[in-house]
C-alpha cells in the first residue's frame, strides 16, 4: 500500500459515527464520496472570512473569492492535465449539466437530420437522455456500442457503427455499475478518423484513476466533484478551447456578455461565457481543496489502492454462495465498483439489512435501466470503494450478508443456481 489508511480515515469525521449502533461501514462511494475534514474547513473558511460574489466586486473580499475560485479552476484543470486551464474549465452543478451542455451548446449548432449520435450500452441515464434529447429536436439518430458477456465495449460493433455520419461519440471512461474501464485513448482515434468529437463521462474514472485529457485527445470530459472528496453541487466540464469557443452559451444571464442591449447580446470570452449567474462559489473553492488533497496521495497510487480493495472484494464475494457478481473478474479491468446479487433477495431487502448492520451499499437500477435490461435484471446491489475503505469494510460486507441469509435465507438451493461473473443478455 502506498498510502496509510488509518491515517486518511482520520481525516473523515463522518467515519467516526455508527449506524443503528454498529460503526459505519461506507461503500456507497459510486454514488458520491465522503469529504476530508480539509473539504469541510475550506468551505467554513470561506464564509467565515472572504463570503463574497466573484467577478463583480472590486473590494477585498470580492476580490480574495474571485482569487480563490480562479485558483480551483487552475488546480481542476492541472488534474487533468488540461492545456489551457483559465480557459478550458467550466464549472456546472454536476456531470450531468456538463453533458447537456454539450447536448445543447455544441448539439443545437453541430447536429441535423440524418447525424448520428453514438454512446454504448453502459451508459448512465446522464450520458443517453441529453442526447435522446437533442436527436428529437435536431432529427439526428441515436446508436449504441454493445457489450460483450464481461462488460466490455464490442470493439467490431464501435467499428461498425462509426461512420461519417456518426457526429460525436459520447462514452463513460469507467461504467459506474460494471466498473468497467473503456480505452477512451483508442476510441477517441478511431471517432476522430471519422471527423466526430468525443465526449467522455468521467464521473467514475476522474475520481479514481489518473485522467490526462491531452493524452487521450478527448474533445469534452465531464466529471462531478462529490465524487471525488469535494462538495455537492460542482462540476467540471471540459472541452477543447477552439470547440468551446465556436460554441454558442447553454444558459444566458449575467456574467456570461459582453454587451447587452434591448435587442440582442454578444457574449463573454471562455469560460464565462458558459458560466451564466453567481456560481457555487465556495463549493467550487472547497473543491480545490479535495483536488489538493487526491493530488498528495498521487493517483496513481488511489488507483492501485482501489485495485487491491477490489480484488479482495470480488473474491471475497466469489466465496459467498449465491452471490453472482456482474462485470470483468479483474480489478485491473475495472473501477472500485462491484455489482452483484445475491440468491432471489431483491438488492433493496439486501441493502435494508445491511444497513442495519452498519454497512452502506447502492441498490436499484444505478440510473442505467437500458444496462439492466441488458443484464437481465431488475436491480442489482452495487458496493464501491475510494481511499479510506479497508478489506476489513469487505469483510463486514460479507459477514452482513450471512445476517441477510439468517433472516430471508436467500442463498437458498434454487437461488445458488447462479454461476456468477457473466453478464447474461
Ligand atoms: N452516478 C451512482 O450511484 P451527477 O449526478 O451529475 O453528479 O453524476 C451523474 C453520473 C454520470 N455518469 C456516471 C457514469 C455516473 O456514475 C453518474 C452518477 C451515481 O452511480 C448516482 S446515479
Amino acid at each position: 500500500m502506498t498510502f496509510d489508511i488509518q491515517k486518511i480515515r482520520q481525516d473523515f469525521p463522518i467515519l467516526a459515527r455508527t449506524v443503528h449502533g454498529k460503526p459505519l461501514v461506507y461503500l456507497d462511494n459510486a454514488a458520491t464520496t465522503q469529504k476530508p475534514r480539509q473539504v469541510i474547513d475550506a468551505l467554513v473558511h470561506y464564509y467565515e472570512h472572504y463570503n463574497a460574489n466573484i467577478h463583480r466586486g472590486l473590494h477585498t473580499l470580492a476580490e480574495e473569492a474571485t482569487a480563490a475560485y480562479e485558483e480551483s479552476r487552475l488546480k481542476a484543470g492541472r488534474f487533468i492535465n488540461a492545456a489551457h486551464p483559465e480557459q478550458e474549465i467550466i464549472f456546472t452543478r454536476n456531470t450531468t449539466e456538463g453533458i447537456n451542455l454539450v447536448a445543447h451548446g455544441w448539439g443545437r449548432k453541430n447536429l441535423k437530420s440524418g447525424d448520428e449520435i453514438l454512446f454504448s450500452a453502459i451508459e448512465h441515464h446522464s450520458n443517453l437522455v441529453p442526447w435522446q434529447m437533442i436527436a428529437l429536436e435536431t432529427g439526428a439518430k441515436v446508436r449504441y456500442v454493445d457489450i460483450d458477456e464481461t462488460g466490455h465495449l464490442v470493439w467490431d460493433d464501435l467499428l461498425e457503427k462509426l461512420n461519417a455520419k456518426t457526429k460525436i461519440v459520447a462514452i463513460s471512461q469507467m461504467s459506474n455499475v460494471l466498473g468497467t474501464i473503456n480505452d477512451v485513448k483508442a476510441i477517441a482515434e478511431v471517432a476522430h478518423k471519422f471527423g466526430a468529437v468525443l465526449l467522455i463521462d468521467g464521473a467514475q474514472s476522474v475520481p479514481h484513476m489518473p485522467v490526462d485529457v491531452q493524452d487521450l485527445d478527448c474533445d469534452f470530459l465531464a466529471f462531478s466533484a462529490h465524487k471525488m472528496l469535494g462538495p455537492t453541487g460542482v462540476g467540471v466540464l471540459y472541452g477543447k478551447r477552439d470547440i468551446l469557443n465556436a460554441m454558442d452559451p447553454f444558459l444566458g444571464g449575467g456574467e456570461m456578455i459582453m454587451k447587452v442591449t434591448y435587442e440582442e447580446s454578444t457574449y463573454a470570452a471562455l469560460p464565462n461565457k458558459f458560466e451564466a449567474g453567481t456560481p457555487n462559489i465556495a463549493d467550487v473553492i472547497a473543491f480545490g481543496a479535495a483536488i489538493g488533497y487526491l493530488e498528495g496521495l498521487g493517483m496513481d497510487a488511489v488507483r492501485e489502492h482501489e485495485i487491491a480493495i477490489t480484488q479482495y472484494a470480488i473474491d471475497a464475494l466469489s466465496r459467498v454462495e449465491g452471490v453472482k457478481i456482474f462485470g470483468p473478474e479483474d480489478a485491473h479491468e475495472k473501477g472500485g465498483a462491484v455489482t452483484f446479487n445475491y440468491g432471489d433477495l431483491h438488492p433493496h431487502d439486501l441493502s435494508q439489512v445491511l444497513d442495519q448492520e452498519g454497512v452502506a451499499i447502492r441498490a436499484g437500477h444505478h440510473c442505467a435501466q437500458p444496462l439492466m435490461r441488458r443484464l437481465g435484471v431488475v436491480a442489482t446491489a452495487r458496493a464501491s470503494f475510494y481511499i479510506y475503505n479497508t478489506n476489513e469494510d469487505v469483510d463486514a460486507l460479507v459477514d452482513a450478508l450471512g445476517a441477510a441469509d439468517r433472516i430471508f435465507g436467500s442463498s437458498s438451493s434454487e437461488a445458488r443456481g447462479g454461476a456468477g461473473h457473466a453478464v447474461t443478455a
